[in-house]
């Protein structure tokens, strides 16, 4: 255990170098300069442990052992490996090299699978560039609309396709994938929360993942002197966005049933001390366990824009993202859970309050999902840390999993 523990956090060290803010937690882009070094680090895991490597139209990276079964379908083991502006080290990574550590036990130990596994490494889960998010499991299965895919644009103005040939990739969009090609899908994520710690449990069975929405919000009213223009005759597009702002949160607060809801971007244009902005984008993020308490707020925030129009402010608003809640296979669950008795790893059920690559697959195959514990149950932060032990404890009980899932000699 001790040698893949050690080989556990040489990955995620390895890993955590590709940002473009060293110091200052891990930034790392889908498809810029740190992506790459990514991508090239995991296909060079990938072929070193036999697996053969595959990228798609969008970048996402597959490394396959095929089964004695050709044209069986996959279980499927992976993450994502984008990451938030100066996030950690663990949030995606964890997952991929937990992926890269079972397959390399099925060739350290000559395993054969009768059905293939393959190891997937998924791109723009977190939607830091483009917007929305889980751009890479939703183009495997189909999701992904081809305007979000050539009309996306990032904070300059660059597409996916753009960024994409900037990085020598071949960008197109993927046919989806046949979900008869999917047997399982399996992911390892740290749990982003204090549960696990508090707990002192080393491992977490997802049971269910909420449902999230994002939407991305235009406030245009009039630039004009902060000097000169009296106060009654104003359009100011901050005081708009900032007097719809304060009161959002209020409304998960009062659908509660665990509702959340988050503005992380804010951008004033032109954004001078002494000019009136003009426009303000801003972003509103809102999750729960139940779709009526996501659609409730939805609307509520609809009504508010409506109440802000006129007056020389127009508000414009787009949705970028919706996912349903998500409960997982109970199959899987349960293999789950019998793996880490086996090994005897003390586990809880756990409900996912982060969305997942697994949330996507799992409308078209088995899936399940491991939470290991985050300390002081932070991410999303440069301090986000988990333990390289409890990543090995997960890729023994996924080892078992898998090798059950691919009926594996
Ligand atoms: O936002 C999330 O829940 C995930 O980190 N993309
Ligand atoms: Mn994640
Ligand atoms: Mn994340």
């Amino acid at each position: 255990m001790e040698q893949l523990k050690e080989r556990i956090e040489k990955h995620i060290e390895t890993i955590a170098t590709y940002t473009s803010t060293p110091g200052n937690g891990t930034t790392r882009l889908t498809y810029s300069k740190e992506d790459l070094q990514t991508r090239n680090y995991i296909k060079e895991q990938m072929k070193a442990i036999g697996l053969t490597v595959s990228e798609d139209g969008l970048g996402n990276i597959f490394g396959k052992l095929d089964g004695s079964m050709p044209d069986a379908p996959s279980v499927m083991i992976g993450s994502h490996f984008d990451s938030v502006p100066n996030g950690g080290a663990y949030d995606g990574p964890a997952g991929v090299v937990a992926g890269l550590e079972v397959a390399n036990l099925f060739y350290q130990h000559n395993v054969k699978p009768s059905y293939p596994l393959e190891i997937v490494a998924l791109v723009e889960e977190e939607g830091s560039r483009f917007g929305g998010g889980l751009m890479g499991s939703r183009g495997i299965t189909g999701q992904l609309s081809e305007a979000e895919f050539s009309d996306s644009m990032d904070k300059d103005g660059i597409s996916p396709k753009e960024a994409m040939q900037e990085i020598g990739l071949d960008p197109s969009l993927p046919k989806a994938r046949d979900p008869k090609t999917m047997k399982a899908f399996l992911e390892l994520h740290i749990e982003q929360g204090p549960i696990l710690e508090e707990k002192n449990i080393p491992i977490g069975v997802v049971e269910s993942i909420v449902g999230l929405t994002q939407y991305d919000i235009t406030v245009k009213g009039q630039a004009g002197h902060a000097g000169t223009t009296p106060m009654d005759r104003r359009s100011d597009a901050l005081i708009a966005a900032a007097k719809m702002i304060s009161k959002l949160p209020d409304l998960a607060i009062t659908e509660g049933n665990g509702t959340v809801l988050t503005t992380g971007k804010l951008n004033v244009y032109p954004n001078g001390a002494n000019v009136i902005p003009e426009k303000v984008f801003f972003t509103v993020d809102i999750r729960s366990g139940k779709e009526e308490n996501i659609q409730h707020v939805i609307q509520q925030l609809k009504e508010y824009v409506e109440d802000y129009q006129g007056n020389g402010i127009e508000v414009d608003i787009e949705e970028k993202l919706y996912v349903q809640p998500k409960a997982l296979s109970e199959t899987v669950r349960t293999l789950l859970k019998e793996q880490s008795e086996h090994q005897n790893i003390s586990y809880c059920s756990i409900n996912s309050g982060a969305g997942h690559d697994a949330m996507v697959f799992s409308d078209f195959t088995d899936v399940g999902m491991l939470f290991i514990p985050s300390k002081a149950g932070l991410s999303h932060c440069p301090e986000e840390w988990s333990d390289a032990a409890d990543i090995a404890n997960a890729v023994e009980i996924l080892y078992q999993t898998a090798k059950k899932l691919t009926k594996a000699e």
